[in-house]
């Protein structure tokens, strides 16, 4: 489908009900958020692949009617060394426990179980390292590595309750230490290797950790990155750690501290092949990953066992349609995301997936580089961030289509809300027309994936997440907290506890209930606005930060976004809401042309555009501005840092850009803006 298509086929879409949205706003003041464009367009899945899906249409009525003995159910598929007493014990909300009195342990489930079915042969990674270099390693090979790995850590002194800092690049050994960390029973808390010495030594403070495990270093866009001298600059500051334990991956020279320091090669390589697991109980904190929030302070948010795995495994197979013996699965999400925890470690593994682990960036050595794995490996199902996928429709067709996609069966999508454009051209482009979309809803908090399409039942619309999965209650509500009715926006809510739930904000109890619990009495709120559309589709319209207030109009961020990104002249779009005199808020537009299409240039642009966005959602949500950029500033995980846009949008000095993938690009954008012109 070219750039054109795309463009009319948005055209074709039912325009606007922003009117009537305007006028309910008029009578009731609780109706916060609106959606003012609709999408019509569904996409069932094709009888072949709903027949032969793991999630049938009756799990619905089948969680519904069986509430807590519904999740029982998906317990029983993991391995319990003593079953709960207690499915579900909730007396003490918000902190819930569950399968009380059960002792499980999470390595053992990922690998022993397999290795002792007779899967050990079986391919657990196909590792790919940027340069090239490639391992294939087994489930029985694994077993062995996370074993060795256990050892070590008991060797130096690690016990269960312990914290460990896991700061490493995307290579085997990241889940061979959180394998080994959670197999004796130490919490581990993972800490993305793009972030600076400060902020892992504000992680390592947090969560008193004793331990820090990471590589010299990685590869990154065609070079190597070194890690180490970050750890050594955090150590500078007030910690507990007693012991680095070291991964050689690049070989890169690495400064040396003889008493502290330890060559994981050194310390793993020589410990005994073999390795007798505990059990811990089922609500033994497995691991802490830290998230921000609204203040400069990350929160640890942590969880437990049995709860979280029962829920990972089970949403790995019913939503990505996992058949083990079969599939290729690939997740390109990083290890220091909670999407790298739950599918790329916790869910696949317990459910014996054989999966592709990429280390670097997808341009290198070439644009191809994603494509090019997914033909080689015969990749089945694919999970990726609409972040990739928008840079892939940037970069255009010819690269998709220079390698043999026929493999994919299934595609997934998470961490932000997706463009009906962008989902369009990834059904099209990526999945041949042919792969259902599952876009996923859920956090770090939630655990594992919430509001999701099931592939083989869900009639999905683009840029929709559809429906709370079996077993899970979402529920978009107004301001009191009343559920809204069908084509209404609102809060999204969950009122009923789910397995995977975080236990709590790491030694915060009080932010703990405050940041979720406090804005709806006993209900968690997830700080994501959404929408019902008048099919009962959940539509997510972004975090309500994001959401602007244009002469007492909510507009969503994402909405503008995606209706700039259905331009033909757009390949990525942002939007803040800047403070303005006039308004309370102008919408300013930071946008990426897309390569190779013809369009009109400068000042033409900049109007076709504000004109383009009035037609596709109304008058109201034209940019005050639009600035053409190269490069938009990202976290490592893809998210638009769109606090950064604000403060340049609002003229001010540009706040905490630390957790950047790239700092300069900040730098570049607040000196364009300078010189654009505001219209109007
Ligand atoms: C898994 C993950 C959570 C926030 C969440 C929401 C956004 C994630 C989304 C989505 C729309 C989706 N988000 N998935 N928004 N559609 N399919 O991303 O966790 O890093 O904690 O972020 O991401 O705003 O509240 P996390």
């Amino acid at each position: 489908m070219s750039a054109s298509t795309l463009w009319r086929d948005r055209q074709a879409k039912k325009p606007i009900f922003w009117a009537q949205e305007l006028l309910n706003s008029l009578f009731m003041s609780s109706e916060t958020l609106d959606n003012l464009s609709s999408e019509n367009r569904t996409f069932a899945p094709s009888p072949e692949f709903a027949a032969q899906a793991n999630a049938q249409p009756g799990l619905y009525d089948e969680a519904s009617r069986d509430g807590v003995a519904f999740w029982e159910r998906q317990a029983e598929a993991l391995l319990w060394d003593r079953k709960w007493d207690t499915a579900l014990d909730w007396s003490n909300a918000p902190f819930a426990q569950w399968f009380v009195g059960g002792k499980i342990n999470a390595s053992v489930n990922a690998l022993d179980r397999h290795v002792a079915e007779g899967h050990g042969g079986r391919i657990a990674f196909h590792f790919e390292g940027e340069p090239g270099d490639t391992r294939d390693i087994s489930y029985a090979q694994l077993l062995t590595d996370v074993s060795k790995a256990a050892n070590a850590l008991t060797e130096m002194g690690i016990t269960s309750g312990d914290r460990v800092a896991i700061y490493m690049p995307l290579i085997p050994e990241a889940a061979v230490a959180m394998l080994a960390c959670a197999r004796i029973g130490a919490i581990h808390s993972v800490v993305f290797g793009g972030f600076s010495a400060d902020a892992l030594l504000s992680r390592i403070q947090d969560a008193d950790a004793k331990l820090v495990i990471t590589a010299d270093g990685g590869f990154r866009k065609g070079a190597a990155f070194a890690l180490k001298p970050a750890v050594d600059e955090a150590l500078k500051g007030e910690t507990n750690v007693k012991q680095v334990l070291v991964v050689k991956r690049t070989g890169q020279e690495t400064a040396w501290d003889d008493s502290r320091d330890i060559w994981w090669h050194e310390i793993v390589d020589r410990q005994h092949s073999t390795h007798t697991p505990e059990f811990f109980d089922s609500e033994h904190p497995l691991f802490i990953l830290y998230t921000s929030g609204t203040t400069a302070k990350p929160k640890g948010i942590f969880h437990t066992t049995g709860g979280y795995l029962t829920q990972v495994a089970y949403t790995h197979k019913v939503v990505f349609d996992l058949k083990p013996k079969t599939d290729v699965y690939w997740c390109t999400a990083d290890v220091g995301w909670i999407t790298g925890h739950s599918y790329m470690v916790y869910g696949p593994l317990i459910n014996g997936a054989t999966q592709v682990m990429y280390e670097g960036t997808p341009d290198t050595p070439h644009k191809g580089r994603v494509f090019e794995l997914v033909e080689k490996y015969g990749v089945t199902i694919l999970y990726t961030a609409p972040t990739l996928i928008r840079t892939w429709m940037k970069w255009g067709e010819e690269f998709p289509n220079q390698f043999n996609l026929s493999s994919l069966r299934l595609l997934g999508s998470v961490g932000e809300p997706i463009n009906p454009e962008a989902w369009i051209w990834y059904r099209h482009v990526i999945g041949g027309n042919r792969c259902p979309i599952v876009d996923t809803w859920w956090q770090t908090e939630t655990g594992a994936i919430m509001i999701s399409p099931l592939p083989g039942v869900t009639a999905t619309k683009p840029g929709s997440a559809m429906r709370p999965l079996p077993g899970i209650s979402a529920k978009v509500v107004d301001d009191n907290g009343v559920p809204v009715g069908d084509g209404h926006g609102g809060y999204l809510i969950l009122d009923k506890p789910w397995p995977s739930m975080l236990r709590g904000v790491w030694g915060e109890e009080e932010r703990f209930k405050e940041t979720y619990w406090s804005r709806f009495e006993g209900i968690y709120f997830a700080g994501d606005g959404a929408k019902l559309d008048d099919d009962g589709a959940i539509w997510l319209l972004g975090r309500v930060d994001d959401v602007m207030n244009v002469s007492g109009h909510r507009i969503s961020t994402t909405e503008v976004e995606s209706a700039l990104v259905s331009h033909e002249a757009i390949a990525e779009a942002a939007v803040v809401g800047a403070a303005d005199a006039m308004t309370g808020q102008g919408i300013v537009a930071f946008v990426i042309l897309r390569g190779g299409v013809e369009h009109v240039e400068g000042e033409e642009l900049v109007k076709e555009l504000r004109n383009h966005v009035a037609k596709e959602i109304g008058a109201i949500a034209k940019p005050r501005q639009i600035m053409v950029v190269n490069e938009l500033p990202k976290t490592r995980s893809g998210k638009i840092m769109r606090r950064l846009l604000k403060d340049v949008a609002e003229n001010r000095a540009v706040g905490d850009a630390t957790t950047l993938a790239d700092p300069n690009v900040m730098k570049l954008i607040s000196e364009g803006l300078k010189s654009a012109s505001s219209e109007d």
